[in-house]
């Protein structure tokens, strides 16, 4: 677990037993006017089920390539640019896979243009299980995975019911990841070897090869396990270093909206995920990405067989969701 963390800081808050609670709100709403629509979490949970319903969208299976082609076609229905961006990579065994990196724009011609992205791959392995001979297992990926695609075709929907502007004043590129998640194994895992660059596959290639000449977006948000129980969202390290600002907008329009129980003022470790791809390739970009409540670690259903539709909470998809689409409705 530690060599996924890179403890960049360690604060005093840390110490502190946290709690963190269903959808209840901690300020009082009317301090503050939210201009966004409301974010459906019924609806982002209904997106989690059917991607789930596909199986596990392992790198080569067949549920990938299904769960792909309906997520591409969703998309496009709610009237999104939509384009596959295909390649192939390597496992760090070697074994070729061949990836999908779907690019979904709303407002297209905008010149101004922020990212929201998320993998839609599931892990193959549930090398975190606590019963070993479920190591090798493939995973639903209800949180990982599931969740970001879940919200990210919600606020989708929900611009396409806003008319022509979709109700923003900039363009929005949902970016969908593919091979985030086939990172070398624990069960496989040399000790000592750096395997930072096994995992992220599509937002490599990505970072470069853009999808389009001359790509440029103002800033991104990467949401990464947005739909478990007790969630709670610490500053991640990285999104710290080159995104501050944007960390604050994100946490501090969570506070106005009354989710600083689940967006908290602490800061987390830093993670290898597909944001610090974007980062290095010089777009700021933020990863929202759950951590357990009580310390660094990640959630307690992290790479193992329950990260399953019975985990994921409608509270903790309506936070995030929430929160991000107010974010992108006040930007100029
Ligand atoms: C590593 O475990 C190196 N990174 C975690 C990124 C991740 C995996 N997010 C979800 N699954
Ligand atoms: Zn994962």
């Amino acid at each position: 677990m530690n060599r996924i963390f890179l403890w960049l800081s360690l604060s005093l808050g840390m110490l502190a037993t946290a709690s963190c609670g269903g959808g209840t709100k901690t300020t009082d709403p009317l301090v503050y006017e939210p201009v966004a629509p409301t974010f459906c979490e019924d609806s982002a949970y209904a997106y989690v089920e059917k991607q789930c319903s596909f199986g596990p969208r392992t790198m080569n299976s067949e549920a990938h390539a299904m769960c792909g082609e309906w997520i591409a076609e969703k998309f496009r229905s709610f009237g999104a640019t939509t384009i596959i961006q295909s390649a192939e990579s390597k496992l760090y065994d070697g074994t070729v896979v061949s990836m999908q990196n779907i690019i979904a724009s709303m407002n297209p011609s905008a010149t101004v243009r922020v990212i929201i992205s998320g993998h839609w791959d599931s892990r193959p392995w549930a090398d975190n299980d606590p019963d070993e001979s479920n190591h090798h297992t493939p995973i639903d990926g209800a949180n990982d995975g599931g969740s970001s695609i879940g919200v990210m075709l919600e606020i989708a929907r929900q611009m396409a019911l806003q008319g022509d502007t979709c109700g923003v004043k900039v363009g929005i590129d949902f970016i969908c990841w593919d091979a985030e998640d086939c990172g070398t194994p624990k069960f496989d895992d040399n000790a000592g070897i750096d395997n930072a660059n096994t995992w992220c596959l599509g937002s490599q290639y990505w970072a470069d090869n853009r999808h389009a000449e001359g790509y440029r977006a103002r800033w991104g948000m990467n949401l990464d396990m947005v739909g478990g129980n007790n969630s709670q969202f610490k500053k991640e390290a990285y999104s710290m270093h080159y995104a501050p600002s944007y960390v604050d907008r994100i946490w501090s329009t969570a506070r106005k909206l009354g989710y600083d129980n689940y967006f908290v003022n602490e800061d987390g470790g830093g993670v290898t995920d597909d944001h610090v791809q974007v980062n290095i390739s010089g777009i700021p970009c933020v990863d929202i990405i759950a951590n357990k409540s009580d310390d660094f670690g990640f959630p307690e259903t992290w790479h193992t067989i329950n990260d399953n539709i019975s985990n994921i909470s409608k509270n903790t998809l309506k936070a995030v969701g929430q929160t991000v689409m107010e974010v992108i409705w006040n930007e100029q």
